[in-house]
């Protein structure tokens, strides 16, 4: 059906919308990940949210950075959620009991006992580049957040390339979809479908269902159990991550994440080197972001050139078309001629030049693809943020043309003002939640 023509919003008008949003999901001390459904501060929208007010406001961007850095754990790791007083939200901290039963948890902040993708580094770099930019106390005070949050980030790494790495290759592995970013995404259906919820897992109330247009834009009751029985083995060891890794139901080597962090990596050894880090730290990090970058090469398909998730329980390939088999265009370090056929694939047919898209931006799993389905959240719809990321580090690898047109295409989409979460890829209309901080933020630094 033909959607209501929404008037679209010039320039000026976006950008001051923009900011309208992350203000009003500010808090103070955090910009909440957005008004009602995520009323709390999520570990990769908080990077994301810094890259939009670092072009604002270079003091407030490194207090939201702070504020994130509060609540890491004392093994390194940055857990997924540091929570606001709020309690609109499950699970809360009450269901977690991270600090209750883990020495490495905070007592306060109140943190989630997962992580997310560590796109951290980059939202440095983005603050340390508007200081830098702007000169005077902003220069100053982006380099002190330089000093202070190096060595926190670099701890952050090392978690990762330490306790995430079951298979010794430098392919990142999550230990539950949440920690993917990409919650119910299909690249997740297989090794989901080994994950029992056991006849003791405590009774729960969802709360995010009446919070979005329809029920049909959020995962299922059926997802959702096993997305808190995999919460509940966790708890019951303590939070231990080796434990974890060895034991728990879900471990897939997650080829986007490990893209990503290969990019932080290499990011954060620049910020390094320009910092007069330790020599040896910086060094670490080349070599973390080399293993890994090959990791993410060693798993492309040879029939489709996609990369792929492997999932570590089953032993086996994760062939799904979704959005992350593009990862390489990520991290870097394909050959010339692999990297034009993995651009010419993303530009083409079955991705952004779909016949059926309203506007050229990558959708999350291909339109083509039995799995699709446009409406619900990570299992077609496009997400601004995403697209951010992939101009962001296409850009940064020499893909101008293709980084540009993802720029100009989702400006194009999110100028109905909404800020939503997500979009539907055949209609353009707004889906999940609006005034969605993360879409905000990226559309300020596109602006910007
Ligand atoms: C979504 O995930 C949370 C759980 O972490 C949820 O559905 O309740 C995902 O889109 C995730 O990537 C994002 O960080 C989070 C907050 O925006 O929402």
């Amino acid at each position: 059906a033909p959607q209501p023509q929404r008037p679209r919003l010039g320039t000026v008008a976006l950008a001051s919308g923009a900011a309208w949003v992350l203000a009003g999901n500010d808090t103070g001390t955090m910009v909440t990940a957005s008004p009602r459904l995520y009323p709390h501060m999520w570990s990769w929208d908080a990077a994301f949210i810094m890259v939009g007010l670092a072009q604002l406001d270079v003091d407030r961007a490194a207090r939201e950075m702070e504020t994130l850095l509060s609540g890491q754990w004392a093994d390194g790791m940055i857990p997924h959620i540091v929570f606001s007083d709020e309690n609109g939200y499950f699970p809360g901290p009450d269901r977690w009991q991270t600090a209750v039963v883990c020495e490495h948890a905070p007592a306060r902040p109140h943190t989630s006992g997962i992580c997310q993708p560590p796109v951290h580094a980059v939202a440095l770099r983005k603050i340390v580049d508007a200081g830098r930019r702007r000169g005077g106390a902003d220069r100053r005070r982006a380099e002190s957040l330089l000093r202070t949050s190096w060595p926190r980030l670099f701890a952050w790494q090392r978690w990762l390339a330490t306790h995430r790495d079951p298979l010794g290759t430098g392919l990142i592995a999550v230990t539950h979809g949440w920690e993917s970013g990409m919650d119910n995404s299909p690249r997740w259906d297989s090794a989901y479908a080994s994950v029992r919820p056991g006849g003791d897992l405590p009774p729960y109330v969802r709360k995010d269902l009446d919070k979005v247009g329809d029920e049909g834009e959020r995962p299922t009751d059926d997802e959702y159990d096993r997305y808190l029985w995999l919460i509940e083995e966790m708890r019951r060891v303590g939070y231990r991550a080796d434990e974890i890794v060895r034991t728990g139901s879900f471990l897939v080597g997650d080829v986007f994440m490990t893209a990503l962090f290969a990019l932080s990596c290499e990011v954060l050894a620049e910020l390094g080197e320009e910092s007069r880090q330790p020599g040896e730290q910086v060094a670490q990090l080349r070599h973390w972001a080399a293993r890994s970058r090959s990791a993410v090469l060693a798993t492309r398909d040879p029939a489709t050139g996609l990369a792929r998730d492997f999932d570590v329980r089953a032993e086996k390939w994760i062939t799904t078309p979704s959005i992350a088999g593009f990862s390489p265009l990520l991290c870097g370090g394909l050959s010339p001629e692999d990297q034009t056929a993995l651009v010419a694939a993303l530009e083409g047919p079955d991705w952004m030049g779909h016949p059926g898209l309203a506007v050229a931006t990558p959708p999350t799993v291909s339109p083509s693809a039995p799995e699709f389905m446009p409406k619900q959240y990570w299992r077609g719809p496009q997400w601004p943020v995403i697209s951010w990321l992939f101009s962001w580090a296409m850009r940064r690898g020499g893909m101008y043309d293709t980084a540009a047109d993802i720029r100009a295409e989702t400006l194009r989409l999110v100028s109905d003002g909404t800020f939503a979460e997500y979009y539907h890829p055949l209609t353009g209309a707004p889906l999940g939640s609006l005034s969605q901080s993360w879409t905000a933020a990226v559309v300020l630094d596109w602006l910007y």
